[in-house]
């Protein structure tokens, strides 16, 4: 059912509105929605960044803090959108620091996000979930359904999160749809995850040719590629609900040691000196975290399948890197 939207070509044109849209995921989740001919509104505590390249006509930005229920009842009665992306949140490590506001954040803004989406008929929420809803003791891979025990606040948060999405779908027919992601590693550089020892090795490696990972060689778990991140969450959006038969999908894409990530861009960048000295605090969420997920339920449901592999992202990622960093150091 489309609000609002209009079909043009090979697919609807949709109003979408994504919180979070100054992290990691936002910003290149807006750059592949205004690729597909969307019309999209930034949203986020923070200005827009100047990074975005974009300016009010392209990419509409609305000052939002998802924790204010009016604020959201009211920029959603205002636009109208057909499609919210919710990605606001606050990651692993930095919400251990401050799990009560964490859980206000994370755990209440998803809530807002649902109920006053629940109220203005918007058609559809796509969530973005985390292999760190999954706690120590897992089988491997790790499958959709296990006991989820979580052992950050920012797991236990979207824990909640995909079990009220499920709650608002049973019980108010409302589509929520979220996929589990694997550590991200883009250009766009994360913040507070616990995963961002990754896109740290490129970006530090590049950038002063030396970089001290605060994690183990032989840590080890799932990751994916950005571009892989964003196509997931749009073909999971464009996905025919009947097909699927869940709302919260495991997804994977490569499971290399951190030792492999290292010796990957040290082939590319050479003289990268990589080197690894454990954080404690960090290293005991990384251990929790499985090793690699069974997405074999997104695969069937709606056809999910990586692009990208660990040698595959670092062949495109550090020319995109290179090009990145000189225009900042100019
Ligand atoms: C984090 N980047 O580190 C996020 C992600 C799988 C990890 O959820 O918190």
């Amino acid at each position: 059912m489309m609000l609002a939207a209009e079909r043009r070509a090979d697919r609807e044109i949709m109003k979408i509105l994504v919180t979070g849209s100054g992290g990691q995921v936002g910003q290149d989740l807006i750059r592949g929605l205004l690729e597909r001919g969307h019309e999209v509104h930034g949203s986020d505590v923070a200005s827009r960044p100047s990074a975005l390249g974009l300016g009010d006509r392209e990419l509409p930005w609305h000052l939002l803090d998802v924790t204010d229920l009016a604020a959201l009842r009211r920029l959603i009665a205002r636009e109208r959108p057909d499609i919210i992306y919710h990605l606001a949140a606050i990651l692993s490590a930095r919400g251990e620091e401050n799990p009560g506001l964490t859980y206000r954040v994370n755990q209440g803004g998803v809530y807002n996000v649902l109920e006053a989406s629940r109220e203005h008929r918007v058609s559809q929420v796509l969530f973005a979930s985390t292999i760190a809803v999954f706690g120590p003791g897992l089988p491997d891979p790790v499958p959709d359904d296990v006991h989820l025990q979580p052992t950050t606040m920012y797991g236990v948060t979207k824990v909640g999160g995909e079990l009220l999405g499920e709650y608002y779908n049973k019980r108010y027919g409302l589509d929520f749809r979220a996929v589990r992601f694997p550590g991200l590693i883009s250009a766009t550089l994360p913040g507070g995850g616990t995963s961002d020892y990754a896109p740290l090795m490129y970006v530090e490696s590049m950038r002063t040719g030396a970089y001290e990972a605060f994690c183990r060689a032989d840590t080890r778990i799932p990751m994916m590629y950005m571009p892989d991140g964003i196509r997931a969450l749009i073909e999971l959006s464009e996905a025919p609900r009947d097909r699927l038969q869940r709302t919260t999908y495991n997804i994977a894409a490569f499971s290399p040691t951190a030792e492999e990530i290292a010796d990957s861009v040290a082939r590319a960048v050479p003289g990268a000196r990589i080197t690894f000295k454990s954080d404690p605090t960090r290293q005991a969420i990384l251990d929790s975290w499985p090793n690699a997920l069974d997405d074999a339920h997104a695969r069937v449901d709606w056809g999910w399948a990586p692009e990208f592999d660990l040698e595959r992202m670092t062949e495109d990622l550090v020319p995109k890197l290179r090009a990145l960093l000189r225009v900042n150091a100019s």
